[in-house]
């Protein structure tokens, strides 16, 4: 019998239900002002950046389906630390998600700013368990020139596989359907520059008030800590 096309998608995929409930088992472990604070440890670690304001702590919040384990606020440059949550079963974590200070708000003093840059190109740079990063960018605003820093830093991991990137476009109820299309394209004609043949980088639009994209990110984070299943072994038809 041909399958039946027009037969209604199940909403949510298993593969989703899975990484949905892996984000949501995330809980507080540790903060820290500097990095040889942080944890040493083998555990797989997603960071989460962006600009201040972009919508890094709601996300996190949306994926742990918990309105405060990261703290979010209408007020920007609110996270001044590195937060780190764990995931997987509670005796045995599988995972971390760090939520890094916002850049890019100008009322931050100069020093704290260039402090602050500093901590966040080393963590980039030489966090040894950084598997993956989730770049938040305000789906208004799109890639402004810290962002395109920050994927700068971030080339020679992506271009040698060693961590995968996901920029997320936040707020994205904000815009309608035209401005979401215009959105992405461009965000993806942005991510083009740094892509290469090994480097694993996603894009998706992402809103916390209606939960669209939520799906999407959390299979992502979730495949970037999963070893992929064995092929299916079943023959094409
Ligand atoms: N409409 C809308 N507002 C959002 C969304 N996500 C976040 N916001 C709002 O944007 C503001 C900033 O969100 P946060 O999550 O605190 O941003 P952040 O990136 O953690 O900011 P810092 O901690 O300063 O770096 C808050 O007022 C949120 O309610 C969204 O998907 N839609
Ligand atoms: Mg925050």
């Amino acid at each position: 019998m041909k399958p039946d096309l027009t037969a209604p998608r199940a909403s949510v995929s298993l593969a989703t239900k899975a990484a949905l409930a892996w984000t949501h088992s995330a809980r507080f472990l540790t903060t820290a002002s500097r990095l040889d604070q942080l944890p040493g440890g083998e555990l797989p670690e997603i960071a989460f950046v962006g600009r201040s304001n972009a919508g890094k702590s709601t996300a996190i919040n949306t994926l742990a389906q918990q309105k405060r384990l990261a703290f979010a606020s209408r007020t920007p440059g609110r996270t001044q630390h590195i937060n780190l949550f764990e995931l997987g079963p509670k005796d045995a974590a599988n995972a971390l998600f760090a939520d890094l200070p916002g850049y890019g708000y100008a009322a931050v003093e100069r020093a704290a700013k260039l402090r602050w840059q500093a901590v966040m190109a080393d963590y980039l740079a030489l966090r040894r368990s950084l598997h993956g990063v989730v770049l938040m960018i305000d789906s208004r605003l799109g890639f402004t020139d810290l962002d395109r820093r920050l994927l700068q830093l971030l080339a020679p991991r992506l271009a040698n596989g060693e961590v995968r990137l996901l920029a997320v476009l936040t707020k994205a109820d904000k815009l309608n359907k035209r401005e979401a299309q215009a959105a992405l394209a461009a965000a993806q004609a942005v991510l083009g520059e740094v892509s290469t043949d090994q480097a694993d980088i996603g894009v998706t639009l992402f809103s916390a008030l209606s939960r669209s994209g939520l799906g999407d990110m959390a299979e992502a984070v979730h495949g970037w800590t999963t070893p992929a299943p064995a092929p299916a072994t079943e023959a094409a038809p």
